[in-house]
């Protein structure tokens, strides 16, 4: 072991999600925070995703943490290097740096009931103990290549979206994109700029509403900086706007034909071409895949050098992408905008609880968490974006934040009373899920398309069926009554409070 005894918290991951964890729990006077990273440096998905055009299609006022506002955004969705700037901005002001060890891969987690502590095992170091553990790795930290046979045989150049390649350069080069999701329709509009030509492989195509990025002018940023609450107002309007935009993504309702209808508009106001809208319009309710927020987007496919394929992919070629038609499209270089791995069903390492069991058997038939964070049989151990915290209409970090704010509470509870540890009770797990699971019949998402919120069998781990206030509002308070508080007396051991 590398420490003498446990630490008191061991959160795996410094994307938002840890970073954040760290700095709350510090705040709330839990100082013994250890954040492992398994790469050289912070800000997870912004770090990982360097793409050219890649940006956050929410507003930034709304991307960002309520308790470090920033008056500097430059435009209302900033681009990745200015997100990341923000998350180590926001690490270094509240001294979480000196707590994140880099090069720490986790490859499993497992407890021990004795002791009620949390050991966690390395790639390369010697393991760690913890009386508590914030699984912070993020659903979207593993790059998946589409299952296309023959991806392997390709000679050229195949760049995946979140692993992008800085030094190849695309001027002159023949292009293929795979994909045409939320990556792809910010990654296509740069390359159509440098290469000579873009081919881009669409299997669905998606809803695309119009993004309007404004620069905030220095008067907007001296407001914000100099006026009491004016940021905090900004906020509120866009967050108020998001939730009024859940009525029409989250379920299917009239306004959801509304969103339809704007989304039409902006596809015949971009495209002249009859054959390019149709082959361009979705057949599935807007909501049941992602939304995707580009003005960029059409008018780039529509570019001398772009060209929109809707064949189906045979296969991947040493020399290019052939479609079931029989046509070989040769080109230099493969961008896979083709998504990432999420656990739905498993999870990224081993996770082993009480009495031996693995959550990755017990989330074989689709991942369950009591409130997206906490799993019975698996005492002290919470997740952040866990399963059914997926926002649709909102921004990420308003669900994030009341995760953190939760686990902070019961880490804090624990730590404070000197317990051993909590364990959400499984009937109250089972309850959530079975009421998670039937409104999540009633959403677009479990409308009938298929999605990466999705498994094969359409059981929906990912989502959060409702308004992203109900979901701050859910995670508001630990209701003990919910949890066994496990103690170390002899007398009290497992005992059910
Ligand atoms: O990935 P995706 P993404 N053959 O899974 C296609 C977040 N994000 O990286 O729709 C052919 O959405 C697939 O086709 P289909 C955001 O949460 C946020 O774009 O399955 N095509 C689809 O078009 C988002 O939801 C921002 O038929 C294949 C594409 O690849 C998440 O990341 C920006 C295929 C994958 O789309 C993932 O987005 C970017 C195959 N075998 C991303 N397999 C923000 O701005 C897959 N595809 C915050």
């Amino acid at each position: 072991m590398s420490t003498d005894g446990p630490l008191a918290v061991a959160v795996i991951g410094a994307g938002f999600a840890g970073i954040g964890a760290a700095i709350r729990l510090r705040q709330a006077g839990v100082e013994d925070v250890t954040v492992f990273e398994r790469d050289t440096r912070i800000g997870g998905t912004w770090r990982d995703n360097t793409y050219p055009g890649a940006a956050c299609d929410i507003p930034s006022q709304l991307y960002s943490y309520s308790f470090a506002r920033n008056p500097e955004w430059s435009q209302t969705y900033s681009g990745s290097a200015e997100i990341l700037d923000y998350i180590d901005k926001v690490a270094a002001d509240h001294g979480v740096i000196d707590r994140i060890e880099f090069g720490r891969t986790v490859t499993g987690l497992t407890y021990d009931v004795p002791t009620g502590e949390w050991t966690l095992t390395f790639a390369e170091q010697e393991p760690v103990r913890a009386r508590s553990v914030i699984v912070a790795s993020g659903p979207l930290s593993t790059p998946a290549l589409p299952d296309i046979p023959g991806v392997a045989d390709f000679a050229g150049t195949a760049i995946h979206s979140a692993a992008w390649d800085h030094d190849y350069d695309f001027t002159g080069k023949k292009v293929a994109v795979i994909g045409t999701g939320a990556s792809a329709v910010q990654i296509v509009p740069e390359l159509v700029k440098r290469a000579a030509s873009v081919k881009v492989f669409q299997r669905t195509p998606g809803w695309v509403l119009p993004r309007v990025n404004l620069e905030t002018g220095e008067f907007a940023k001296g407001v914000y900086r100099r006026v009491p609450g004016a940021q905090r107002l900004a906020r509120a309007l866009w967050y108020g706007g998001h939730e009024t935009m859940a009525l029409g993504v989250v379920w299917d309702t009239p306004l959801t034909r509304v969103v339809e209808a704007i989304a039409r508009l902006h596809l015949r106001l971009q495209v002249r071409d009859p054959w390019l809208r149709r082959q361009l319009t979705p057949d599935f309710s807007a909501g049941c895949k992602r939304l995707l927020m580009t003005s960029d987007y059409y008018p780039a496919l529509q570019a001398k050098n772009a060209k929109l394929v809707t064949w189906p992919i045979a296969r991947i070629a040493p020399k290019g992408v052939r479609t079931v038609e029989g046509i070989e499209h040769q080109v230099d270089c493969i961008v896979y905008a083709t998504g990432f791995a999420v656990a739905k069903q498993g999870t990224p390492y081993p996770v082993t609880g009480v009495d031996g069991r693995v959550l990755a058997d017990e989330w074989s038939g689709g991942a369950q968490a009591y409130r997206s964070v906490a799993v019975s049989g698996y005492p002290n151990l919470y997740f952040t974006f866990g399963p059914n915290s997926g926002p649709g209409h909102n921004s990420a970090l308003v669900y994030l934040e009341a995760q953190i704010e939760f686990i902070t509470e019961a880490i804090g509870m624990v730590e404070r009373g000197g317990w051993k540890a909590l364990d959400v009770r499984r009937e109250a797990q089972e309850a959530f899920n079975a009421d998670i699971q039937k409104r999540l019949r009633r959403t677009t998402w479990n409308s009938g398309c298929q999605s990466w919120y999705l498994t094969s069998d359409g059981y929906n781990a990912t989502m959060f069926p409702g308004f992203a206030t109900q979901f701050v509002n859910q995670m508001r308070r630990v209701d003990l009554r919910d949890f066994r508080i496990l103690v170390d007396e002899p007398a009290l051991s497992a005992a059910t409070v």
